[in-house]
């Protein structure tokens, strides 16, 4: 048998996705998410018009040659538009493979190794007040792990934190429309003091702990906002405050910049969420900088190269952490919980849950039940794309904000 038909949906149930869908000559359907928030038309271009017509003829169940031959073949290496892409159509084929096995991916990853996934869920509130509600109302549902963001006295809209706007029932989204929900031309920019956060934050640890005990698991997501001083010393403040992880400290492609942190603080660090290939981390893995591996298997090459980082990962005492936003589609989280579910050295897995509207269009088998998460035993990854629904969404261009500092510079966001 061989591939025989490659198609890419864009659509936009709620927020956009890219979806990879191969089709083998004998009628086997897999599904790949391809979705990069902010740039996902390069990587529906990049799939379409350079690697759709290579696949054709290929035999399906050459998933390692495959993945080597779209890695080698454009000559420019890796990226993340590149590496999504690759994803995609390594996650379809592995789809394709199970779903002719006649069993969940999982078991063909090699089995279960725990019997659901822990997961972490946001958090936010712009205040103290409304953050707690969040965290109360997390707990009182069962869940052993939150991530906090909140507000900072001073600044606006930042990072993390949801709209409080009443009947706002979803996490936060950052990629924004245009007000009037056409197609955006621009993005936002908002506005940051890396001071008044180092200010403000140990505080809000320090309420979280008095007000729910240290039981519970508490993570933060520094967003790539501190310099390497910064970041040591704001892991130190916080280290009495027993963080599951401090996500993204600093700036991740300086990987020796992580050292300085390491020097001062115990504080566990995850990082590389917007990272695409495992040498993005070999110095961050060897050196032990960090303790948890955050990328998506959307973002990083698909399955096949993400359980070789992870199993890379494991000789290093470093678990997985992975990406689970809503601007990773259902079939990406998917494949996250797969591999999830397998590999040993799994740490926790992060789970923002899509919206109704999204879920009209990806049918899913995973299940979610307080605080934990399971792949479900479907064939393949479990999760279809419903076309016809998804052809009702049009797509609709949004873009990640961007930040500046108070004096106007740019900074990260
Ligand atoms: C965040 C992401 O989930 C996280 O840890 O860093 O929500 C990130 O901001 C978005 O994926 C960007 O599209
Ligand atoms: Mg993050």
């Amino acid at each position: 048998m061989t591939i025989e038909l490659v198609d890419v949906s864009v659509t936009s149930p709620g927020r956009n996705f890219v979806t990879l869908k191969i089709t083998t000559s004998d009628g086997v359907v897999g599904w790949g998410d391809a979705t990069l928030n902010g740039r996902e038309l390069s990587v529906a271009s990049y799939l379409r018009d350079h690697v759709a017509s290579t696949l054709i003829g290929r035999d399906e169940d050459r998933i390692e040659d495959t993945w080597q031959y779209l890695y080698r073949a454009p000559y420019w290496r890796r990226g993340p538009v590149t590496m999504a892409a690759i994803a995609a159509v390594d996650m379809a084929l592995w789809d394709i493979k199970a779903k002719k096995a006649g069993m969940p991916l999982y078991q063909l990853l090699g089995g279960a190794s725990r019997d659901a996934l822990r997961v972490y869920v946001h958090a936010s509130g712009a205040d103290y007040a409304s953050l707690h509600d969040a965290v109360t109302r997390y707990v009182e549902s069962g869940v052993t792990a939150v991530r906090v963001q909140t507000g900072i006295p001073g600044l606006g809209q930042i990072y993390g934190v949801a709209s409080n706007k009443p009947g706002a029932k979803y996490d936060y989204e950052p990629a924004k429309r245009a007000a009037d929900g056409s197609s955006a031309t621009r993005p936002a920019e908002e506005e940051w003091d890396t001071r008044k956060y180092l200010s403000h934050m140990p505080g809000v640890f320090a309420r979280l702990r008095e007000d729910f005990g240290t039981d519970l698991r508490i993570l933060h997501d520094g967003h790539h906002r501190m310099s390497p001083i910064e970041a040591a010393r704001f892991a130190k403040d916080i280290e009495p405050y027993d963080l599951f992880w401090l996500e993204d400290c600093t700036p991740g492609e300086d990987q020796s910049a992580l050292r300085l942190v390491r020097q001062h603080s115990t504080t566990p660090l995850a990082i590389g969420e917007v990272f695409n290939t495992v040498y993005d981390y070999q110095t961050l893995i060897t050196e032990r900088l960090i303790d948890y591996v955050r990328s998506a298997v959307t973002h990083t090459g698909g399955i096949t190269s993400m359980k070789k980082l992870l199993d890379f990962a494991a000789v290093y005492g470093i678990k997985s952490g992975i990406h689970g936003p809503t601007d990773i589609s259902p079939v990406g989280m998917a494949a996250a919980l797969h591999l999830g579910l397998a590999i040993h050295n799994f740490g926790i897995q992060e789970y923002m849950p899509h919206s109704e509207t999204t879920l009209e269009v990806f049918q899913t088998s995973y299940s979610y039940e307080r605080g934990y998460l399971h792949p479900g035993d479907a064939p393949g990854l479990g999760v279809e794309l419903d076309e016809s629904a998804a052809a009702a969404f049009e797509y609709t261009k949004a873009y990640l904000p961007v930040n500046r500092l108070t004096d106007g510079s740019m900074h990260d966001w």
